[in-house]
């Protein structure tokens, strides 16, 4: 590093100084806090975010700023990597020490010191090409002087370049960067054109012998205030073949993830506002702040109170599953050059005990991951087909790049208008629906709607697949919640010694008992989960579980 590049970062980190106090971590998904806190953290992961772009030979690098499902007070900073997954975890801990430098002399010997062990040219980019950083924010009014400081990062490396792509949701910034670094058109209007061209052929592949009994019943949408239900509302103009209502788009005075949204409704089972009486037995799906989360569910006429029935990320996950099953049904009983794919599912410790074992009885391999996509969609990469959901929503499904070569092959070879040309058409055009780079409530929301139509079901039916165990999550704010040290797998708690065999007597008493406690990622809290027989039983084994949490850490 030159004295002209160590000069610019000590310039530019004087306007930045750290707030007093504040231990910051990448957690499960980037950096979160309050909004105010943050504007040295986002400065320095736009260095980072530059750094990691000249690493990779000046490829385009992501900058998200979001705070998704969390409350509006606060913000947060995730990076996409140039394949448009999340950042590679080896890079997490580098974040975690500049996030931390306490001076700008510290944050500069820090940098030095990674660029050398990474040998990553800086300075010489000014004679080959410059690093490139896309950045996009939600509709937070933290978003855009946070968006500046994220500029400023980047420019401190000298030759760097920021581009500046607005408003967006998350998957949308991910995707773009995905496309950019393939080669491919890359901007807003192709991903919008990218999803309604996929999903009309999806449209056109409906068997006809379905069409009796179509389900084009109207599907309304919650936004969750946010930015999800914005860029919804652009899509609808080229979308037909969708009766679609969009409510809570943030227009109407509504706060961002306040009494709405996917997170809301999946963890609470409740009507998020706007939603009532009018709407009972109707479609409903939610998004998060981000939208990189989706959940449907319906009123049920017998409701007098509140409650919905959630169709959750296990549930959109089964859907999927069967519909790809399906497809590659029909392909494998053509197959004569011995082509059978591997089709995996990935959950977490959240999914809901019954849709594991339902997946499993479809016959699927099943697999588990610790919380945070990052870790899900590692595995699901290991599959021709890796489909990957949280409960809370968040998920998609990934093609391998061999699997896509062979299937666009054989939609060549195989004759047109058959059921095995149908079939391959179908799998080509979910993989180019669905964001191969992270979740998308909105490529998902399509998704579900085209199989549903395809289907002929009703949400009410589809949500028959198989019925949750009753479960409860509930969230404990704690003097310290990295007291909290759980297995790789986050079902045990190592630490503090002696409260898994407490856990372990309460969950006894329960039948179907099930409960685990981890930090969280995102927020300052252990986060409890239980699942038993009856709703009554999985509350009372989280609260149970609550009350050991605070006993042994309060
Ligand atoms: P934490 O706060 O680490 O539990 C939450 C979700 C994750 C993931 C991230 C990122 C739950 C229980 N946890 O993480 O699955 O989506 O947020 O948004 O839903
Ligand atoms: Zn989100």
């Amino acid at each position: 590093m030159d004295e002209s590049q160590i000069a610019s970062l000590l310039k530019s980190s004087e306007l930045f100084p750290t707030p007093q106090s504040v231990k910051l971590s990448y957690g499960t998904a980037g950096f979160r806090g309050d909004a105010k806190l943050l504007d040295s953290t986002v400065y320095r992961v736009g260095i980072l975010s530059a750094l990691r772009s000249l690493k990779l030979g000046s490829s385009t690098v992501g900058l998200m700023i979001t705070a998704s499902h969390n409350k509006v007070s606060d913000n947060g900073i995730k990076v996409a990597d140039p394949s448009g997954g999340m950042l590679s975890q080896e890079w997490e801990p580098f974040a975690d020490q500049i996030a931390n430098a306490s001076s700008p002399r510290e944050l500069v010997s820090l940098i030095r010191e990674f660029v050398e062990k990474e040998e990553i040219a800086i300075g010489e980019e000014k004679k080959n090409k410059s690093a490139e950083v896309w950045l996009g924010r939600d509709t937070r009014p933290s978003g855009e002087s946070l968006l500046r400081a994220a500029e400023i990062g980047v420019s401190s490396i000298l030759g760097s370049v920021a581009i500046d792509k607005g408003i967006l949701t998350t998957p949308q910034l991910h995707w773009m960067v995905r496309a950019k670094n393939k080669g491919l058109k890359a901007t807003e209007n192709d991903y919008f054109e990218n999803l309604f061209t996929s999903f009309r052929c999806l449209i056109d592949l409906i068997p006809n012998s379905g069409k009796d009994k179509l389900e084009v019943s109207k599907v309304i949408v919650d936004g969750a205030n946010g930015v999800g239900g914005l860029k919804l509302e652009e899509l609808r103009e080229s979308l037909n073949n969708l009766d679609l209502e969009i409510r809570n788009t943030g227009r109407d005075g509504g706060v961002l993830n306040e009494g709405v949204g996917a997170d809301f409704v999946q963890k609470e089972k409740v009507v998020p506002l706007g939603f009532g009486s009018k709407d009972v037995e109707t479609r409903c799906a939610s998004f998060d702040g981000d939208a990189d989360r989706l959940v449907y569910f319906y009123i049920p006429t017998e409701s007098s109170t509140d409650k919905v029935e959630l169709l959750d990320g296990d549930k959109i996950l089964s859907l999927f599953a069967l519909f790809i099953k399906e497809q590659l049904n029909t392909l494998d009983d053509d197959d004569k050059e011995g082509t059978r794919s591997r089709l995996g599912v990935v959950q977490t410790a959240y999914a809901n005990g019954a849709s594991t074992d339902y997946l499993k009885q479809l016959g699927l391999d099943v697999v588990f991951a610790k919380t945070g996509v990052k870790h899900l969609h590692e595995k699901a990469a290991e599959f021709d087909i890796g489909i990957y959901f949280e409960a809370n929503g968040h998920g998609t499904i990934l093609f391998s790049e061999t699997f896509i070569s062979l299937l666009v092959a054989k939609q060549k070879d195989l004759t047109q208008g058959s059921e095995e040309h149908k079939a391959v058409s179908r799998l080509v055009a979910v993989s180019n629906l669905i964001n191969q780079a992270v979740g998308d409530a909105l490529s998902g929301l399509l998704l579900v709607e085209v199989i549903l139509q395809h289907m002929g079901w009703s949400v009410q039916k589809w949500n028959e697949l198989y019925k949750d165990l009753p479960s409860r999550q509930i969230k404990v704010e704690v003097p310290d919640r990295a007291a909290v040290v759980t297995t790789s797998e986050e079902t045990e708690a190592l630490k503090p010694l002696g409260i898994q065999d407490a856990i372990n007597a309460e969950i006894k008493k329960y039948p179907r008992g099930r409960a685990f406690i981890r930090p969280s990622g995102t927020e300052d809290v252990v986060r409890v989960y239980a699942e038993a027989s009856t709703q009554e039983a999985a509350d009372s084994l989280a609260n149970s579980v609550a009350q050991l949490v605070k006993s042994f850490l309060g």
